[in-house]
């Protein structure tokens, strides 16, 4: 028998993938080339006041045509693991009918360039790019759109599947569908309440459809949704606060999960969602098909909501400055509070604490699932210093610190396996534009140079030693 250490150690276990994440509108650029039809957010990005100073991915930060500088970026790090997504109009233009080879072929070279570098490949079959052609269809709200995903995420299986064995269905359902339908502060820019959640439920049925067309493929495909999750804290025990926390924690957290892992949508929301009419877009089947078997579960975490259901002084849910209307539905009277604590560039608070608790529910109330990390940073408006670097301590603080928990959370016997920092380098962060950096490495849009920041050689470190440096940063 080992010796059960008597010390705290931030040893990480053998075999814990080490990656960065990443999103195809975000940083591939060329998007008119290779075939690629338009997405919904070349569109709204031409919305004037959309986006901040108009900006758009056209160019981001031309990964279509760097990528194979990129990822020799990646083995420097010694990242053991890539997550990146695929644009779902370069494979099918017009959003359904047959595959651009084209398209099929830019990843099959990625993923082929990953492998040669030691690097797996982790793609997202969606990151929020739905060809336009579908939304003209209706989008997300039109139960089609499902069915259109699950035959592109066989395509995309087809042609990569006997090289990637783990891949991601959709990313973060809640933000496509409640920033995209009901705030309307992301693509397509949409304000219809109903509509949004008719958005959440196909984008589900999207994702279980998906799985099971992939499985019937290949049974040994991994494969899994990526969702976002916070803590949720009322600002007081006062009753309608904790009816607010009950709310928020409801639609970013349960509406998601208790589908996904349970089979079932939870009953106090579908009380609160009635005036919508829900439960009209749930037809017989479609919660066993959300609640087909997967192999690993997704979280992004950024951060903790506390909110309050009191009358007061309005705040910007999520601190949204893109639109007046709430993506809460059946929770718009919540108002989202400060708590206080230190935040990022993006305004958001950081809080470890979160991530720990988030974990520690997901392995107290959910059947077992391997877990990955799939996002988590920080975004700032970095700048190179006079010496020509980047000394983004602040990044590399946030980092420690959620990375700590997921030490701990292995120790609890959390089934964490994996770790993806959002993001490998700065790219089109939505609706800010190029405004906010999120990256490990920083890259100067007018040349396109990669400059690895300090929070790069920083995780080039954890990784190489397989755990945390002691003392204080
Ligand atoms: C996620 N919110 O987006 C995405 O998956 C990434 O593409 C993105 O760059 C990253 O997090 C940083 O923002 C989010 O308002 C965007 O709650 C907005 C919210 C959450 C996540």
């Amino acid at each position: 028998a080992s010796p059960r250490p008597t010390e705290l150690t931030t040893r990480f276990p053998t075999g814990f993938l080490w990656g960065a994440a990443t999103a195809a509108y975000q940083i591939e650029g060329a998007t008119a080339e290779g075939g690629r039809g338009r997405s919904i957010w070349d569109t709204f990005a031409t919305v004037p006041g959309a986006v901040l100073n108009g900006e758009n991915g056209d160019v981001a930060v031309d990964h279509y045509h760097r990528f194979p500088q990129d990822v020799a970026m990646m083995a420097d790090l010694g990242l053991t693991a890539y997550r990146f997504s695929v644009a779902w109009p370069r494979i099918q233009p017009a959003g359904s009918g047959p595959a651009n080879q084209a398209g099929l072929d830019f990843y099959s070279r990625l993923v082929d360039t990953l492998l040669a570098a030691g690097v797996q490949p982790w793609p997202t079959l969606y990151h929020w790019d739905l060809p336009q052609p579908l939304e003209d269809r209706g989008g997300w709200p039109e139960r089609d759109t499902a069915h259109r995903f699950a035959e592109y995420a066989a395509l995309v299986h087809g042609a990569l599947g006997d090289r990637v064995g783990n891949w991601m269905t959709v990313n973060e359902p809640w933000c496509a569908a409640f920033l995209g339908y009901a705030s309307g502060e992301h693509a397509p820019g949409r304000r219809e309440p109903a509509a949004a959640l008719a958005a959440a439920h196909h984008l589900l049925l999207g994702h279980g459809l998906a799985v099971s067309a992939m499985r019937a493929d290949r049974p040994g495909v991994r494969v899994g949704p990526a969702v976002n999750l916070y803590a949720v804290s009322p600002q007081t025990d006062a009753p309608e606060d904790l009816d607010a926390a009950r709310r928020i924690d409801g639609m970013q957290n349960r509406l998601f999960l208790d589908p996904l892992l349970l089979g079932r949508y939870p009953d106090d929301l579908l009380a609160d969602l009635a005036p919508y009419g829900f439960a009209e877009h749930v037809r017989d089947g479609d919660l066993a098909a959300i609640n087909a078997p997967i192999d690993l579960l997704g979280v992004n975490y950024y951060s903790r909501h506390t909110v309050s259901g009191l009358p007061g002084e309005a705040t910007q849910a999520v601190s949204s400055p893109f639109s007046s209307v709430s993506p809460w539905v059946g929770a718009d009277h919540v108002r989202f509070v400060p708590a206080g604590r230190p935040v990022t560039g993006m305004g958001w608070e950081i809080d470890e604490t979160g991530l720990a608790e988030v974990l520690t529910r997901l392995h107290r109330d959910y059947p077992a699932v391997p877990l990955y990390i799939t996002e988590n940073g920080a975004g700032y408006d970095d700048e190179l210093d006079g010496d020509g670097a980047v000394h983004d301590i602040e990044r590399i603080r946030y980092l420690d610190a959620h990375l700590r928990v997921c030490h701990g959370a292995i120790g609890a016997g959390v089934p964490l396996r994996g770790y993806f920092t959002w993001s490998l380098m700065d790219n089109y962060e939505w609706a800010w534009g190029y405004s906010k950096r999120f990256g490990l490495v920083y890259v100067d849009y007018a040349t396109q140079r990669r400059v690895p920041k300090d929070s790069a050689a920083w995780y080039a470190q954890v990784i190489r030693s397989g755990g945390l440096p002691g003392g204080t940063l």
